[in-house]
């Protein structure tokens, strides 16, 4: 069988409007699938491992296969090809729509590659996805058949591993690794594989900030560590960056600014497993020219704008990047804005049907998986590590 390179537009079209236009989603059928990942594949081949992009942009954290929330977001934030998106992994496991959520974005990433990005979480993952709910999803979806799962975790495979902006941002799912020190160590990596356990790739996918330390520290996840604030300086100045925007992590907020904005998590996916009423966040990045004229004189002005209201006039959406006030309380730099929206009416009649996600009271790592007496007892329900939701 031969399978072409490029998929035409119309057929692009087609398989969006199947996303989108029916209710619920209709899912792709495999053939469609395989079609849509191996295309992806050979265009990811030549995409290097972190990739060169510019602002504006808008940074999209954890879906978690909350596939009405993703809808949400570009309904507030903005749709393909006006915006321009870059989403920071982990799109499948956990909520009831992983299929429908990763399918549009791969139907999406060929409709438009030059607005949407797609990085690499630590759920694109065969070991992960076993366990957090994708793989028995697409059985369940595509009667019993795991093939669509290969399919979409040998994409994963070849997914970038982060993303710089305008040469000044870092950008990578969870964080930074003791065994790297310069850009350019993550761009020599052999990605095409699984995530390992160990090493550059595993840590980007899995490590988390941690205020309370200054150096790096094993992380309770059993994967990646913990870093801190002689880290993070440490790798800007080596690297010339001013900031790292992350994911991964559950903001009840639905962001978290650290060590003033020096690192930033971006959560999208809010009241995350249809239980826990946090909200979410897309980060829109409309510059970078900290040290403008006309960014200075912004930096002490007293803009009085409010953001909470989902309906701004063009001077207030240029005006809430350059507010003093909101920058403050947001801990962003300059001409970034945390877009905080709240969870879709559809995630709602989720939660009230009261169904169970999987995975949600284990404290997912590595140890201790496939282990029947521990996750006998991580299955209770009786305490939550709300702080390492992945
Ligand atoms: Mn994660």
């Amino acid at each position: 069988m031969t399978v072409p390179f490029s998929i035409p537009t119309t057929d692009l079209d087609y398989c969006l409007e199947q996303l989108l236009d029916h209710k619920p989603p209709k899912i792709l059928p495999p053939e469609t699938i395989q079609q849509l990942c191996h295309t992806l594949k050979t265009q990811l081949l030549s995409a290097p491992n972190i990739m060169q992009l510019q602002s504006p942009i808008s940074v999209v954290g954890d879906i978690h296969g909350q596939y009405h929330d993703l809808l949400e977001i570009f309904q507030i934030g903005g749709s393909p090809p006006d915006t321009n998106y870059l989403f920071l992994g982990d799109y499948v496991d956990r909520g009831y729509y992983s299929v429908e959520t990763i399918s549009l974005l791969i139907a999406l990433k060929l409709r438009y590659p030059d607005r949407i990005y797609l990085i690499r979480g630590n759920h694109e993952s065969r070991t992960i996805t076993t366990n957090y709910g994708f793989y028995t999803e697409v059985l369940t979806k595509y009667n019993g058949s795991s093939e669509v799962w290969t399919y979409f975790t040998d994409l994963f495979d070849y997914l970038p591993l982060g993303a710089t902006i305008d040469g000044k941002i870092f950008a990578a799912h969870g964080g930074l690794s003791p065994s790297c020190q310069q850009l350019d160590q993550i761009r020599a990596l052999d990605r095409f594989r699984e995530i390992p356990h160990d090493g550059i790739m595993a840590d980007l996918v899995w490590s988390d900030p941690d205020t309370e330390i200054m150096d790096f520290k094993l992380s309770p996840r059993g994967a990646g560590y913990l870093f801190g604030l002689d880290v993070i300086n440490k790798f800007c100045h080596d690297n010339d960056l001013v900031q790292m925007i992350r994911a991964h992590q559950l903001c009840n907020e639905g962001y978290t600014s650290y060590w003033k904005g020096k690192c930033l998590t971006v959560w999208s996916a809010p009241n995350y497993c249809y239980r826990c009423g946090n909200k979410a966040s897309v980060l829109e990045i409309l510059h970078s020219n900290y040290g403008s004229k006309e960014q200075q004189r912004s930096n002490t002005e007293e803009d009085i704008i409010e953001d909470d209201g989902n309906f701004l006039s063009y001077e207030d959406y240029e005006n809430r990047f350059n507010s003093l006030k909101v920058r403050q309380r947001q801990g962003v730099l300059a001409g970034q804005f945390f877009n905080v929206f709240e969870a879709s009416p559809e995630n709602n009649e989720d939660t009230s049907q009261g169904k169970s996600v999987n995975g949600i009271n284990s404290n997912e790592n590595f140890t201790g998986n496939g282990d029947f007496f521990s996750s006998f007892f991580q299955e209770r329900p009786a305490k939550q590590y709300v702080e390492y939701f992945l």
